[in-house]
């Protein structure tokens, strides 16, 4: 059985505000191309349809478009919700769309019912896990502990005993949107951690013949078994890299190795991160090569120069973002402020903020529960899309904590896929 997997459509996101609709739409065009001419057997779409719990209409569209293509072809296709998608909107007719063949799962509770498809070496199994959010899912799922490692492992656990009772030589694919240890991250993923852990062990999915996985926008392979297809489009400059791709995975007879095929997608634009003072990067022959992709410059000059986007702009018109990173000498406090909080979560921001304006001391055990509780009420609220437009957009929350009574009192605020907290101290702590 031949079966193509791809994760992380995000319809209906932009990139630094150029709309990408058109080339997501030339993906679609590309799936469906690959789905006839390879001679696909089955699709699945780990998770993610969606950029947000409230998609734009053309996003809408784009969808509704995908899936009578898919229907047309005749190709079953099995498709979960990813953390940014809302898994109550999206499940939405799921019900019906499942007699054309198009097995959307989105509620954790039919984890262990699989869609079951059979060629000629007998059935396959393929177990749809919507992204699970621990706070949200612990116990519906009877998970010993909280945390992704522990609700995921429950949800495996039912597919596993599921498993157990079909006919032997019974074949198995999991979807799943999760981050796995191992991956590597890109800066469009919107963190998950909770209470300090992001990810789960890959030997969480032994037992099944593949764990198709969606939430990591980088193609990825973390075993044999065990990948990522990544997203089919870059959603940030950090994924300029990248070479964007889907999986091709011949499952054999139960008990061989599938076999592994990349497909890559297309590129709407290059993209380039270049780096340097103004008058280099507007001089240097070497960067003739970036002058039609999607840049972002980071300026190096110790002043920041004169209008630098329009000059920068003549030679590369798709500039879209410019940072300003000014050469300093290296005892200046401010050159490494950036640097430490780069690769830092949430929490950890919260936290150094505490300590910072409390003289060195730290949140204790009981404030970082309160913080760790605000971060993830936010969370699950955007998850769910209970937070109607804040001020930020769609998703945007506000938690407050009281650290301490009548000492300090921190506000986090989070805005989804920006990744950002932002703690104030308001009360004693704060003169
Ligand atoms: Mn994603």
């Amino acid at each position: 059985m031949r079966i193509l997997h791809t994760s992380d459509w995000h319809l209906g996101r932009s990139f630094h505000r150029v709309s990408l609709l058109a080339a997501q739409r030339e993906f679609i065009d590309h799936l469906i191309t690959t789905v006839r001419d390879r001679r696909i057997d089955a699709v699945v779409v780990a998770g993610d349809i969606y950029d947000r719990a409230v998609p734009p209409l053309a996003a809408v569209e784009l969808f509704d478009d995908a899936l009578h293509r898919l229907a047309d072809l005749g190709v079953p296709t099995v498709m979960i919700s990813g953390n940014h998608d809302s898994a109550r909107r999206l499940g939405v007719g799921a019900g019906l769309i499942d007699r054309a063949g198009i097995h959307l799962r989105t509620d954790p509770a039919g984890c262990a019912t699989p869609v079951v498809l059979a060629d000629d070496h007998g059935e396959v199994a393929f177990y749809g896990l919507p992204y699970l959010e621990p706070g949200l899912v612990r116990e519906e799922l009877g998970a010993p502990a909280a945390g992704h490692a522990a609700v995921l492992g429950a949800a495996m656990e039912r597919v596993r005993a599921d498993l157990a009772t079909r006919p032997s030589g019974t074949r198995s694919v999991v979807l799943a949107h999760a981050f796995v240890t191992g991956g590597a991250v890109s800066d469009s993923e919107r963190d998950i951690t909770v209470g300090g852990v992001a990810s789960a062990p890959a030997e969480v999915f032994d037992g099944v013949d593949y764990a198709a996985l969606g939430h990591l926008h980088g193609c990825q392979t973390i075993t044999e078994r065990v990948r990522y297809s990544g997203s089919p489009l870059a959603y940030s400059f950090s994924e300029a890299a990248h070479r964007k791709s889907m999986w091709v995975v011949e499952l054999g007879a139960a008990g061989e190795a599938p076999s592994y095929q990349r497909v890559e997608c297309p590129v709407p634009r290059p993209l380039a991160r270049i780096r340097g003072r103004i008058e280099e990067l507007l001089a240097d022959p070497d960067l003739d090569r970036h002058e039609e992709a999607w840049v972002e410059a980071t300026l190096t000059d110790a002043v920041r120069p004169h209008e630098p986007m329009a000059r920068l702009v003549r030679r590369f018109p798709h500039v879209l973002t410019l940072v300003f990173d000014p050469e300093r000498p290296p005892e200046d406090p401010l050159a490494s402020y950036a640097q430490r909080l780069r690769g830092r979560s949430d929490r950890q921001i919260a936290e150094d903020f505490v300590a910072h304006v409390r003289g060195g001391r730290g949140p204790d055990a009981a404030e970082r529960v309160l913080l760790e509780d605000a971060l993830e009420t936010v969370r699950s609220e955007a998850h769910e899309g209970v937070v109607p437009g804040g001020e930020n957009g769609p998703g945007a929350a506000t938690a407050t904590v009281r650290t301490t009574p009548g000492a300090a009192t921190a506000t986090v605020r989070t805005t989804p896929g920006a990744a950002t907290a932002t703690v104030r101290i308001a009360g004693e702590a704060a003169r």
